[in-house]
């Protein structure tokens, strides 16, 4: 069969990013931040693992209330992450190791002590004031729009100077920008060609999917928002009127003149709609991560709480294929399993537990690993670190807890129940610093870390891994390898075997005359599974998180959390 991937082979489909949160990664510098000269001084270990491209979350100038997703200066580096020579240096060496540079961007909104901002909401008059989205008080109040880190969780705040009300999809600190202006956009368009300028090797762009807005702000009932998009507000922000046309302006004028990978954050984005964003011939962009994936779990209408009893394997089953299947003759996929703004990935779809913590882990990458689609590994899962639980509000330091916390408390509602469910879903949890070595701070800072470490990092560090063969770390770098070396395990089809409710995950990849098999069992207890297969040869296992593979009479029994992954005899 001629396939039709053949003839377009890019590099990050074959690619294995790797995330680096720089505040919580390596501090240099001993103020107990993490920093550039940090992921400097890191980048052996980076090149240790075998990825291919770095994405570093936002450096940028920036009052810092969400941690850098406010950017006041576009072109400048925030001093408590080093300097732009400090960033310069970083790319030079990163090249040097053949790894690439992917920055993140965001141009959804910026900080309000952006110049563009402090200016315009001075006076209705000033040049600037066009640049954001206001809804002049004249016409009374705004239709409600949900500001998702708002402490009263309206996205408009009223500015008495202009007598207007700005839009804020997340914070009051972080203004929407005004997409429809076009002024706006050409000034967007020079910032990200002075960084692919600058030879960055991709970009992910923040919040993307939320840049065009109905500027008719009709009136959204909760009603209306269930009927027509279902409950989460993300959905509705998603569907901008002039979204698309905007994206295929973007490229027009700046992407399609680079060589760099384009990825979209798009909370609110169906299978059904991707191919729109990443479909060749749409010319808009190259990659997308989705939020289907995520919310696996969650209860219903509930913002960021999950249901403490687990997911639905069927479900994630059922979302994994779809999300495989739709790129069979078009675009490309991305999958992760946990980033900055999710809990760690072991804890939310593993068992943290002492018993299955490790294998768990390593049945997750190998997931991660082995699907069709351009996998994102965040850092410190490679090290099989868990959420903190915090047992107290005061330890959170992420803007999104904090306004929840304040909006809970105007209504009445109890904070046990809250610390209970950001126990498990608030991004604090994936935010600790990078356990390093069992030494003080866990090898992080020589200071204090400006959030707690982890208490399990004198057991769950690098250090140790390192001189552990069968470490989840050496797991890890062997799977990458694998894949690596493997164009099935990129390209190759995708099928699933098990379409059923069991909490097996078993699957075949298939490219020209080799096949994989991949088996996963996502539970605590052992699993049958009736195989098609014969019984590998022990040199046809590549993976296999136990020593042994339990291969009875009547089939297989896979073992609690139990990973493997052979050749398929030919
Ligand atoms: O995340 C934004 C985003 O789209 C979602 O997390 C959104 O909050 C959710 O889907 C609502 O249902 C990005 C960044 O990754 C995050 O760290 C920032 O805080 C946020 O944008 C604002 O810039
Ligand atoms: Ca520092």
């Amino acid at each position: 069969m001629q396939h039709r991937c053949q003839e377009n082979h890019r590099w990050w489909k074959e690619a294995i990013i790797y995330q680096v949160y720089p505040r919580s990664f390596k501090d240099s510098n001993g103020d107990g931040v993490g920093d550039l000269r940090g992921i400097l001084s890191s980048l052996d270990y980076i090149a240790s693992l075998g990825i291919s491209a770095l994405w570093i979350n936002p450096v940028y100038r920036s009052p810092g209330r969400d941690n850098g997703y406010d950017i006041s200066d576009f072109r400048d580096i925030q001093p408590e992450y080093g300097s732009m020579a400090d960033l310069d240096e970083l790319f030079a060496a990163a090249h040097g190791k053949n790894i690439r540079i992917i920055m993140d961007m965001v141009i959804n909104h910026t900080s309000d002590q952006h110049q563009w901002f402090k200016q315009a909401h001075t006076s209705r008059e000033d040049p600037h004031y066009p640049y954001y989205i206001w809804w002049p008080a004249e016409k009374g109040k705004p239709p409600h729009r949900c500001g998702f880190f708002d402490p009263s969780g309206e996205a408009w705040t009223y500015n008495a100077a202009t007598n207007s009300y700005w839009l804020h999809y997340f914070s009051p600190e972080q203004p929407d920008l005004n997409w429809d202006n076009p002024e706006v956009r050409r000034e967007l368009y020079a910032m990200l060609r002075f960084w692919l300028d600058k030879g960055v090797d991709g970009l992910r762009f923040d919040a993307l999917t939320f840049i065009s807005k109905d500027m008719s702000f009709p009136e959204i009932t909760p009603a209306l928002l269930k009927e027509k998009f279902h409950d989460d507000w993300g959905y509705y922000y998603a569907s901008g009127p002039h979204l698309h046309a905007y994206l295929q302006e973007m490229n027009r004028e700046v992407l399609r003149h680079y060589d760099a990978v384009t990825i979209a954050e798009a909370s609110g984005v169906f299978s059904t709609g991707v191919l729109q964003f990443v479909a060749e011939d749409r010319h808009e962009l190259n990659l997308l991560c989705h939020f289907e994936g995520m919310i696996i779990g969650y209860l219903q209408g509930e913002f960021k709480r999950v249901d403490p009893a687990g997911y639905s394997r069927r479900e994630w089953k059922e979302i994994y294929t779809r999300w495989s299947d739709v790129f069979n003759e078009k675009g490309w996929g991305t999958i992760y399993l946990g980033n900055h703004d999710q809990p760690r990935m072991v804890s939310r779809w593993g068992d943290d537990s002492e018993t299955f913590r490790e294998r768990s882990a390593k049945l997750l990458f190998t997931f991660l690993l082995t699907m069709r689609a351009t996998p994102f590994i965040y850092n410190g899962d490679e090290l099989g670190m868990t959420n903190i639980r915090f047992t107290s509000v005061d330890d959170y330091e992420d803007i999104e807890t904090r306004q929840l916390y304040t909006k809970l408390k105007a209504q009445g509602g109890g904070t046990e129940q809250f610390l209970q469910d950001q126990q498990l879903t608030a991004r604090d949890n994936g935010r600790t610093p990078m356990q390093w070595t069992a030494g003080p701070n866990a090898g992080f800072t020589e200071g204090r870390p400006w959030l707690k470490i982890n208490e399990n990092y004198t057991s769950i560090n690098r250090e140790a891994q390192e001189k552990d063969p069968a470490s989840l770390l050496h797991f890890v770098r062997r799977l990458i390898r694998l894949r690596k070396l493997n164009p099935a395990l990129v390209y190759g089809d995708y099928a699933l075997l098990t379409h059923d409710d069991s909490p097996v995950h078993a699957y075949t990849r298939t490219w020209e005359n080799s096949t994989f098999a991949v088996l996963l069992n996502l539970s605590g207890e052992e699993q049958p599974f009736d195989s098609l297969f014969s019984p590998p040869s022990a040199e046809s296992v590549l993976v296999n998180n136990y020593p042994v593979i339990n291969w009875t009479r009547d089939g297989l029994r896979l073992a609690p959390w139990q990973a493997i992954v052979f050749a398929c005899a030919r």
